[in-house]
């Protein structure tokens, strides 16, 4: 969706809300934001139905913030809770069947390829963890090994929010939950290991603590998928509801299980490590749009 979309046509200049001129005269749309800067312009998303505090909400804003392309990019999402945000979002929004993302992300990155020559389209797959370790499991795997150039990222909040508290394949062994009464049987799947057999180019594990971080490898997956291969992004996003954390703690919870179990881990490919040096280079002599890492 470009801004030539969804500049207003004459005639309804009197008639559309403030909101609409915002995103048309202040935003994404019209010059590379910093998650530093949020707050200060309209952002691609502003109001959602999601519960109060879901720390998957955070983590949203602040990918669609870090964008490099806002008006180049499309989302896959699917059943789950993050496509309450994603179908809110001043973004494209394809709505994949549960467990087809992947393979969708495949042929639309494909199709945009041919369709669109000479502007890059980043097709970006946003879903839980059930949607991408369990029933589209295949399908993701099966995308990268293809080596489809597009990103995945993983809302991991270890359990099926949506549906009322089911364990994934992503849920911690021994987990209690209210449709899991008996306690998860097996580990959490290791899918950041399975990422790199898969030979997945640059791969990111985040936690919504550090929005600045959560940017930066946002960037990187987006532009790694555009030259290099598949991406993919895995952000602890806690389900406050169904893990019973209370709305003040979800960033206490956040900021615990990062230092517990799931620091900041970056891994690219010889590949794509070379790619990135040299567009960080390239970025120092010519300052470029903004990153968060400048
Ligand atoms: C093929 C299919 N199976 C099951 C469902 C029911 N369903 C909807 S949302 C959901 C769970 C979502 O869990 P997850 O993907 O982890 O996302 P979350 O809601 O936790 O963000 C399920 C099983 C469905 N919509 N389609
Ligand atoms: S059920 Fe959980 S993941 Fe879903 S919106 Fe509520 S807190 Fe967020």
């Amino acid at each position: 969706m470009s801004l030539e979309t969804i500049r207003v046509s004459p005639g309804f200049e009197n008639y559309l809300p403030q909101e609409y001129y915002d995103l048309v005269r202040d935003s994404q749309f019209t010059k590379p934001r910093k998650v530093s800067e949020m707050g200060s312009f309209k952002e691609v998303i502003e109001e959602h139905p999601m519960c109060a505090g879901c720390a998957m909400t955070l983590f949203i804003r602040t990918m669609y913030v870090a964008l490099p392309s806002v008006e180049n990019t499309v989302f896959i999402g699917t059943a789950g809770c993050g496509r309450l945000v994603l179908t809110q979002g001043a973004a494209p929004f394809i709505y994949g069947n549960y467990g087809d993302t992947n393979a969708v992300a495949s042929g639309l990155k494909r199709g945009l390829g041919i369709r669109f020559q000479d502007t890059p389209k980043d097709v970006i797959v946003a879903a839980g963890d059930g949607g991408l370790a369990d029933i589209g499991f295949s399908m993701v795997m099966h995308s990268w090994f293809r080596k489809e150039k597009f990103t995945t990222v993983m809302l991991d909040n270890e359990v099926y929010g949506n549906t009322g508290g089911q364990e994934s394949g992503m849920t911690q062994k021994g987990m209690v939950l209210k449709m899991a009464p008996n306690g998860k049987k097996f580990e959490k799947m290791d899918m950041i290991g399975l990422a790199k057999t898969a030979g997945v180019a640059y791969i990111a594990r985040v936690v919504p603590t550090n929005p600045a971080r959560v940017a930066s490898a946002i960037q990187k997956a987006v532009l790694i998928a555009r030259e290099i291969g598949p991406t993919y992004v895995q952000a602890y996003t806690s389900c406050n509801i169904e893990y019973a954390i209370p709305t003040p703690k979800v960033m206490d919870d956040a900021r615990e299980v990062e230092k517990a179990r799931y620091g900041f881990q970056e891994y690219f490919t010889d590949e794509a490590k070379e790619y990135w040096t040299r567009i960080e280079s390239e970025k120092r002599q010519v300052k470029g749009p903004a990153t968060e890492e400048e």
